[in-house]
């Protein structure tokens, strides 16, 4: 099911997430083919703007998190977007008893989708019984009936009696059951008849709930469709079909959600059990084949640099000892690479590979020396006299001057911490 969109949507993110680093021309690139593919679904131009523009944004914007790769990062960002895109999160709500009536054009999928759904909602434990209300089609009654009894489900329908009719008897015939569903017409000599007819049966029989049956090889349509229905009649809902043969799918399922209208099912096939509920955030999770995107939203939240404000204000105060020290580099270590973290920083901040490198060799030196310090020194590095320094420096396999350089940015730290205060300047966590 919608494989071009799939692969497109899949092989875009692959090539972006190769090329590295974000630069605008990979992004520029990203973004091109993400349009290309759904343009190629038939998503409407103007929604596939709106979709890309919220992605390059995001993208440039939130630029990358420590501990959160960039394909995590694009992967979340067109998950998020595909699934508004979709209509956002939402599900079906049945109540103790249901009259669902099915409308849509001519060969839409209705009789098809009557049973399906009969299927599905008895499966749930629901009584279910159809009523077959064409009485346009030739042999619509059969066509209902032979495959409603290959799901062990009751039809009722007399094709020689007026729509509204047939219903009326049909709730009579079915007054015990709680799930019954209309199977309409689609067959009119012109739509506004068809539309008529839809009308005056909402009115008489007053379903529980509409539910509009659309086909997905119409792709972009779908919104002229859903529209023209929901201008007619209360649509609850909609359906859609044929999704395993058409490659204007994603075109439709975009279309119905940008009407408003909520998308319940979907089908793809023309088996009983080829129905399926819709739900945007499982359904885009197949799609890009994140297995569990619970897990990388947590690491994105887990990422977010927390410090207490106790903590931040003993930083300020200028009182961080060797204690604080050590709890940061690892905090640092444990949220992701240094580059990632420098990467986040504003520009003044912002130091190159070579620096890095130094800066990490320096830091793992550092965090030796802490660890040979007692916790009497670490609380009060003033106490730290030139024998203790001997002692630590052999402990932590370091020369002397590296443990008075660490004990010298330690007092450096401080001093940015004093001169931000008095500039009244917001001084981070970051040594
Ligand atoms: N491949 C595929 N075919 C489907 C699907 N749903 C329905 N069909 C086929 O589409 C054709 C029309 O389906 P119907 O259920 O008769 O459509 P309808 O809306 O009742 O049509 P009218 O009664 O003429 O208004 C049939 O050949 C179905 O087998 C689907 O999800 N996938
Ligand atoms: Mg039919």
């Amino acid at each position: 099911m919608l494989d071009d969109l799939k692969d497109g949507l899949r092989a875009a993110l692959d090539k972006f997430i190769r090329r590295g680093g974000i630069d605008e021309q990979a992004l520029k690139e990203f973004i091109v083919d993400l349009q290309r593919v759904l343009l190629k679904s038939d998503v409407n131009v103007k929604l596939v703007l709106e979709f890309s523009k919220k992605i390059e944004e995001r993208l440039k914007s939130e630029g990358t998190l420590p501990g959160i790769s960039l394909k995590e990062m694009a992967v979340k960002a067109v998950y998020d977007e595909m699934t508004e895109l979709l209509g956002g999160d939402f599900k079906l709500s049945l109540g103790p008893k249901n009259l669902i009536m099915l409308v849509g054009i001519q060969g839409s999928g209705k009789t098809t989708f009557s049973v399906k759904l009969g299927k599905y909602l008895a499966a749930k434990g629901f009584k279910v019984g159809i009523i077959g209300a064409d009485i346009y089609r030739p042999g619509a009654l059969e066509q209902l009936q032979s495959f409603a009894s290959r799901a062990g489900i009751n039809v009722y329908g007399d094709p020689k009696k007026d729509p509204i009719k047939i219903v009326k008897e049909g709730l009579q015939e079915f007054k015990d059951r709680n799930a019954i569903i209309i199977d309409t017409a689609g067959r009119h000599k012109d739509e506004s008849s068809l539309m008529q007819e839809v009308k005056k049966l909402e009115e008489e029989v007053k379903p529980t709930l509409t539910l509009l049956v659309v086909d997905a090889t119409i792709g972009q349509q779908a919104f002229n469709q859903a529209k023209a229905f929901s201008d007619t009649v209360e649509v609850g809902g909609l359906v859609i079909t044929k999704l395993d043969g058409s490659a204007k799918g994603g075109g439709a399922l975009a279309a119905a959600a940008a009407t408003g209208a909520k998308v319940y099912f979907i089908s793809n096939g023309e088996r009983i059990g080829d129905i399926e509920e819709f739900s945007p955030k499982h359904f885009v999770s197949r799609l890009l084949g994140i297995g569990d995107l619970e897990m990388l939203l947590d690491k994105v939240k887990e990422a977010e640099i927390k410090v207490s404000e106790k903590e931040a204000k003993k930083i300020m105060k200028g009182r961080m000892d060797f204690e604080d020290f050590l709890a940061q580099i690892e905090q640092m270590e444990k949220i992701g690479p240094l580059e990632k973290i420098v990467d986040m920083l504003p520009a003044p901040f912002n130091v190159n590979k070579k620096e890095i490198d130094k800066a990490k060799v320096q830091l793992k030196k550092w965090k030796a020396i802490i660890h040979s310090m007692n916790i009497t020194e670490r609380r009060n590095p003033k106490i730290i006299n030139t024998p203790r320094l001997r002692r630590i420096a052999a402990g932590s396999g370091t020369s002397e001057k590296d443990v008075r350089d660490l004990i010298d940015a330690l007092n450096k730290g401080k001093l940015m911490a004093k001169a931000a205060r008095r500039m009244n300047v917001p001084f981070g966590a970051s040594p």
